[in-house]
């Protein structure tokens, strides 16, 4: 086909060598091991290419496996205006990636055929960069050359945290509108930012950043030099050891712990990010009782919607509606806090941060985390033009924060510039921070299983559909556990288990509890392995 270029010998080189494996788009794109991806990669490349032709803009993909382990890794497809690939998309990206390597050249016209692509007049750019993995090279040269099938153009950033790739690519479609389209230009923006919003305040701030010995490392070492005159960092793992092992967001928030290789002290603050830094959670050592104390993504959001409350009011621009969104996994007590006492409207939707961006632009100001540490704020375009019209100090502040947040995803550095910014204006300590509400004990398990496809759920991932029987079960078991006890039940979209949530008054109720729930998914669904 004239609009393909050197398809079949291109094909040779990334054979589907393995068709018996399903590869899906889920949760946040592809992700398997690395070694079963180099056709989904290549295929992934002619993707972006026929979407850069559709919407006559650029594309972004990233490659990152984010919080999995160092062997795999992954494929996430960034829209033009910077959010994640649109949904019915998603469809695609799976069928495309599925195809037999004889069928695959019939699947794309038919792709160019159904929604009527342009390949003549239109562009096919796109944007790529990666995270460390050591296989995310190979993968490269895999993508860049499924773009060229298209006879698309590409322009390689290497190293990028997921969040600089989405703002980038935000950036170069909006004509430079929403900011310089580089790397430079994110640092530049985030610390103009953050400096501006703490001027009036003297303090020097501090934080000890784990950066999970992914790419978050280099780019905090490049970040810190426009920040240095307000806020340094002490950075652990950054390289040195295994990428998310024993280390970052998901190992602190999953084992309610500091990393390995973190001895807390007293007063002061820590953080950690993921391999990608899209997730951030924070955590010190409490004076009182001498514990780590954890505060995670829906710590994070009650602070940002105090504030942002707090700051509209004195802007007088209190009539500015404000939405949390966040997932079946945020803390029963924090829903009631920003609810009781925020007095904030607050909404489930299922995991996936595509999910909870797509729910919070649907409110002037959306902030959305999810509870393992993703999540950022959205603020309408209308909004953003009252704010812009008044003429307060107050208005100004809310214009700078909006300059530091990174709207377009979850932002690791982003989001722990925010949250510092916060605590100096506000002038409270972390564990001030932590007392807003205290978390209800909880905790996260994992079961392999022979298939987690058999599990679906429904009402936000509250409630299970199949396999049946299976949720009075867990009701019957959660009645045991008291008033405050809930428990839930999911396939994971990005590992190959069936995640168990469960919540109760006391710590050892909700370990219980998630053990009891977590046999019955191992009875109903072929657990494989012991049980619990
Ligand atoms: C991705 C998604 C998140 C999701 C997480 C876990 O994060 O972007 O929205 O919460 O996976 O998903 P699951 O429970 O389905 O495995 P990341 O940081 O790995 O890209």
């Amino acid at each position: 086909m004239s609009f393909l270029n050197n398809l079949n010998d291109y094909m040779k080189k990334y054979p589907n060598k393995q068709p018996d494996i399903q590869q899906q788009y889920g949760t946040a794109g592809f992700r398997n091991k690395a070694d079963t991806l180099y056709h989904v990669t290549y295929r992934t490349g002619i993707l972006a290419a026929l979407r850069s032709r559709l919407t006559d803009s650029i594309i972004g993909v990233m490659i990152t496996a984010s919080h999995n382990p160092e062997e795999d890794n992954g494929l996430k497809i960034i829209e033009p205006d910077g959010s994640m690939l649109i949904q019915s998309w998603e469809n695609l990206a799976t069928k495309i990636a599925n195809v037999s390597d004889d069928n695959l050249e019939q699947c794309i016209a038919d792709m160019i055929k159904e929604l009527n692509i342009n390949m003549k007049d239109t562009m096919a750019k796109v944007y790529l960069a990666r995270d460390t993995r050591m296989s995310g090279v190979s993968l490269s040269m895999a993508l860049i050359d499924g773009i060229k099938t298209c006879y698309g153009e590409y322009k390689d950033f290497g190293l990028l945290t997921t969040p600089q790739l989405h703002y980038i690519v935000r950036c170069a479609n909006s004509n430079g509108q929403y900011g310089e389209p580089s790397e430079q230009g994110y640092y530049k923006k985030l610390s103009n930012a953050f400096l501006r919003l703490t001027e009036n305040s003297t303090k020097k701030l501090n934080v000890i950043v784990d950066c999970a010995n992914g790419v978050g490392a280099n780019k905090m070492i490049l970040m810190e030099q426009y920040l240095t005159e307000k806020i340094t960092f002490d950075l652990v793992n950054i390289g040195d050891g295994i990428l998310n092992h024993g280390c970052g967001a998901d190992f602190v928030k999953v084992n309610q712990r500091q990393p390995d290789s973190i001895e807390l002290k007293s007063n002061q603050h820590y953080a950690s990010f993921d391999g990608d830094a899209d997730r951030i959670v924070f955590y010190y050592l409490n004076d009182q009782d001498n514990k780590f104390h954890l505060l995670d993504g829906d710590k994070i959001a009650v602070l940002v919607a105090k504030f942002l409350k707090q700051l509209l009011n004195a802007a007088n621009l209190n009539e500015i509606e404000i939405m949390v969104v966040q997932t079946a996994y945020a803390n029963g007590n924090s829903t009631k806090y920003i609810q009781d006492t925020l007095q904030l409207i607050s909404d489930c939707v299922p995991t996936g941060v595509k999910h909870l961006h797509h729910r919070a632009l649907q409110s002037e100001i959306g902030i959305y985390f999810e509870a393992n540490g993703h999540g950022t704020i959205l603020f309408s375009s209308n909004v953003q033009k009252r704010i812009a019209e008044c003429t307060n100090e107050n208005a100004k502040k809310l214009l700078h924060f909006i300059d530091l947040v990174n709207q377009t995803v979850g932002d690791a550095i982003s989001d722990m510039l925010v949250v510092e910014a916060i605590l100096d204006i506000l002038n409270i300590t972390i564990d001030e921070w932590d007392s807003f509400y205290q978390d209800l004990p909880n905790k996260l398990l994992k079961v392999a299983v022979k298939d987690r496809n058999v599990i679906t759920t429904t009402d936000a991932e509250r409630k299970c559909v199949e396999p049946k029987g299976l949720q009075s079960a867990i009701d019957k078991v959660v009645a045991e556990f008291g008033p405050q006890a809930r428990s839930f039940i999911r396939p994971s979209g990005t590992e190959d288990v069936v995640r168990i949530y469960a919540e109760a008054q006391t710590k050892e109720l909700a370990d219980n509890l998630a053990r009891k729930v977590g046999n019955l998914v191992y009875d109903f669904a072929d657990g494989i392995g012991s049980k619990f």
